[in-house]
């Protein structure tokens, strides 16, 4: 298969709520292939008219990286059909086999087109909220190699974002939780992801840069998940919370 043969088949498995196997191994991808091809499927969601509203990081912290079976830091690409509003009752049909996982988000303030240091961050973002991501390998069974995650869009497929705050570049240790009916099932430090989740954003700035793309005002970056994702059933009620940051929630039926 040719990289837009998959990348249609990937984008019809999303929209389809239909799993479909791996394909990296089979079509020799290599990592270069895989961003292309995800490149591709978000083009055929943007020729729908859908926005890209910013960028996802993938396993950036070890809780991730060893539920998923994938070493390595990956990146993916949200779009205005992915944001649930907070508080908002998600039908769970739309999706094969949906996780959640609790996140920090960060809002752009400044065009970002070359690779940041640490430092120069205040100058780029205004804001951070507490985030969940709910991620949806098109997939069967959720599982992947490196190449066939990154080709499907790192799982994006919905992301709910709480209530914006001032960046406050002190956020290297706080506490992160997923809760459903308000009891913990997961928790983490920030310092889970990189040790410091702004360090995501500086690798997203050295990403972005090399691949040629420019990460603009008003987009968001979510850093990433402290710790592992848990699957979504009906009727629950989901909530994030973030240390400082406050809470983000969501229902399923
Ligand atoms: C891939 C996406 C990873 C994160 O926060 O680490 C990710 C997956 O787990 O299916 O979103
Ligand atoms: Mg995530």
């Amino acid at each position: 298969m040719n990289k837009q043969e998959i990348a249609t088949i990937l984008d019809n498995a999303a929209r389809n709520a239909k799993a479909v196997p791996q394909m990296a191994a089979a079509n020799q991808m290599n990592l270069e292939d895989a961003y292309e091809i995800q490149r591709m499927a978000i083009n055929l969601r943007v020729e729908r008219s859908e926005n890209i509203t910013g960028y996802k990081l993938g396993f950036t912290s070890k809780a991730k990286m060893e539920q998923m079976g994938v070493h390595d830091l990956i990146w993916g690409i949200l779009t205005n059909e992915m944001e649930i509003k907070e508080g908002n009752t998600i039908d769970l049909k739309r999706w094969i086999h949906p996780r959640v996982e609790p996140e920090i988000a960060f809002r752009v303030s400044k065009e970002i087109n070359r690779e940041l240091t640490l430092e120069e961050l205040p100058d780029y973002l205004d804001s951070m909220a507490p985030a969940l991501e709910i991620i949806d390998s098109r997939y069967e069974n959720f599982k992947f190699s490196l190449e066939d995650v990154v080709a499907d869009n790192c799982s994006s497929t919905g992301y709910v974002i709480g209530t914006w705050q001032p960046l406050s570049t002190e956020i290297s240790n706080l506490k992160i939780e997923l809760m459903v009916h308000d009891e913990v099932v997961e928790s983490a430090s920030s310092a889970a992801i990189l040790d410091n989740p702004l360090q995501s954003v500086v690798e997203l700035s050295r990403l972005a840069s090399t691949a040629g793309i420019t990460v603009k005002k008003g987009h968001i970056i979510l850093a990433g998940a402290a710790t592992a994702a848990r699957f979504l059933e009906q009727n629950q009620n989901l909530m994030g919370r973030v240390e400082k940051l406050g809470d983000v929630s969501f229902k399923t039926v």
